[in-house]
């Protein structure tokens, strides 16, 4: 069958492309039979969203070279508690480093994610020596083009569910050292580590409660060939088969 991509992006006050406030935003796959029911599941998701009320959603919809689909496991889910913020950074830190991400690296990740405000997509970063490699600044790098084969019944919130699916797209190519994530809802303090042999490592708490900052870094490879990476993370299409 032929599949389509559809995306969504809401955001809140000026609707042009850096403007405004991104409020939510959405990956799905899906056959020609399935594209009126994904839309609307995607503009509900859009407009009814806790982080704000949506002026501007968009809707874009994309057919996908067949023959590119690849279908893939999620990345198996463990979950660490602590009892503070920072046992949580520590945790997290000490996966990083037994992933192979350097201290520098480690470091200068924390620095993006505690301060860059409304970071949309992912930073990349060079595993090693801790350089940011894309040059999309406060967009980002949006992984797209990624889905469940069915519900995902491995995880039971929406918002799991996707992050795994982002994440194990992500941790499929031999690029990716390790991701790092939380979000930058500030009612939401649950993030991330995650990579190949690491698995999906959710860490509670990763941030504090009302803090605005979050995201995602990807740490890769000294040897990345950045276009092909970046061309990967937005166009190659994967699904996933919970
Ligand atoms: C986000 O979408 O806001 C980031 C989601 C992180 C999910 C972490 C988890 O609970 O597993």
């Amino acid at each position: 069958p032929e599949y389509f991509s559809v995306r969504m992006r809401a955001a809140e006050g000026k609707a042009h492309e850096l403007g405004g406030k991104h409020i939510s935003g959405g990956e799905r796959l899906g056959n020609r039979l399935q594209l009126e029911v994904i839309a609307t599941e995607l503009l509900a998701k859009a407009s009814n969203h806790s982080r704000g009320s949506a002026d501007f959603i968009q809707l874009v919809v994309e057919k996908v070279p067949g023959e590119e689909l690849q279908f893939i496991p999620p990345l198996d889910v463990s979950a660490i508690e602590v009892a503070t913020v920072q046992e949580g950074h520590d945790k997290a830190k000490d996966q990083l480093a037994a992933a192979g991400v350097s201290e520098r690296a480690i470091e200068h990740a924390f620095l993006i994610l505690n301060h860059e405000r409304n970071l949309r997509g992912a930073a990349i970063v060079n595993c090693e020596t801790g350089e940011r490699l894309d040059e999309r600044g406060q967009k980002g790098v949006r992984v797209s083009r990624m889905d469940w084969t069915d519900c995902g019944h491995v995880a039971d919130s929406v918002r799991v569910r996707e992050a795994l699916a982002l994440a194990t797209k992500v941790a499929q190519s031999p690029y990716t050292v390790a991701e790092l994530c939380w979000s930058d809802d500030p009612d939401y303090v649950t993030g991330y580590v995650s990579s190949q042999q690491l698995g999906y490592v959710r860490i509670s708490p990763l941030k504090r409660m009302g803090c605005e900052s979050g995201g995602r870094v990807f740490f890769v490879h000294n040897d990345v060939d950045i276009d092909s990476y970046i061309d990967f993370l937005e166009r190659k299409p994967v699904f996933i088969q919970g």
